[in-house]
């Protein structure tokens, strides 16, 4: 799949671009599938909320999961990447955030940069996110909020500790502040299937998930292989291997 010159403008613009309809009823079925077995792990790559019991992410799931095996690999994520990008690009990091109906939290203001240049030491904010909704994702259950063309501005950011005594780096509040009122907010929401690309600099936000509904959101880091780092922090929040990914064929998640 191949971005249009029209979205590569509004993504250079915006730092973020929400597509939907990019995967079937079919293919959000078969990722929705493996999901009750990989809630039931108990295991490092399953971090849980401050409650101790919710499960907060399920990290790794491409080692842990033949469906997501496929999905880190697939056309429709991995090709507008190496469009964006121009250059081999690494697994860097594969999560579903679940954000549970009642129990999901938040995620503070932040840059994915901060924490990927501060702590794993990457030189560049030149990774992308590449999102894939496997529930629908309205502005009840939790979306996430970016602030438009934040991603050209130098962000500041300080070292926190969040309720499970997990590092992060977020943007003081008074910075959220002055860029909010300049360049205002969005909140990215769509129907399951809908893909959402953003880079590494854009300021963002998601509120906790006070509504009934589940809010199931993949997340797929790539990175260039010329921008890797991440060897100081655990495989699940940087993965080692720098193998460049490369697609398989495009009706890979229901193939055999
Ligand atoms: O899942 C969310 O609501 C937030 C995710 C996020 O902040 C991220 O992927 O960087």
């Amino acid at each position: 799949m191949k971005l249009t010159d029209q979205q590569l403008h509004q993504l250079d613009t915006d730092g973020f671009l929400v597509l939907p309809n990019v995967f079937t009823e079919a293919e959000i079925e078969a990722l929705r599938a493996p999901m009750p077995a990989l809630f039931a792990e108990n295991c490092p790559e399953n971090p849980r909320e401050a409650d101790g019991v919710t499960v907060r992410n399920l990290l790794s799931l491409h080692r842990r999961s033949e469906a997501y095996a496929r999905l880190v690999r697939h056309p429709r994520l991995v090709e507008p990447a190496m469009q964006i990008l121009g250059e081999d690009l690494y697994i860097q990091q594969v999560k579903i955030n679940p954000k549970i109906g009642f129990a999901g939290a938040g995620f503070e203001w932040h840059t994915d940069f901060a924490t990927h240049h501060t702590r794993d030491g990457s030189p560049k904010p030149l990774a992308l996110n590449l999102h894939v909704f496997l529930d629908d994702v309205t502005e009840f259950n939790g979306p996430m909020w970016f602030v438009p063309g934040s991603h050209k501005r130098d962000i500041p950011y300080e070292r926190t500790i969040d309720g499970q005594k997990w590092e992060l780096w977020t943007v003081p509040h008074a910075a959220v502040s002055d860029l909010v009122t300049e360049l205002g907010m969005v909140s990215a929401h769509g129907p399951r299937g809908t893909m959402l690309i953003f880079g590494d600099n854009m300021l963002h936000v998601s509120p906790p998930n006070i509504s009934p509904y589940p809010r199931w959101i993949f997340s797929l880091i790539l990175n260039p292989v010329s921008n890797a780092a991440g060897n100081n922090v655990p495989e699940f929040a940087h993965e080692r291997d720098r193998t460049p990914v490369r697609a398989l064929a495009d009706d890979c998640l229901l193939s055999n």
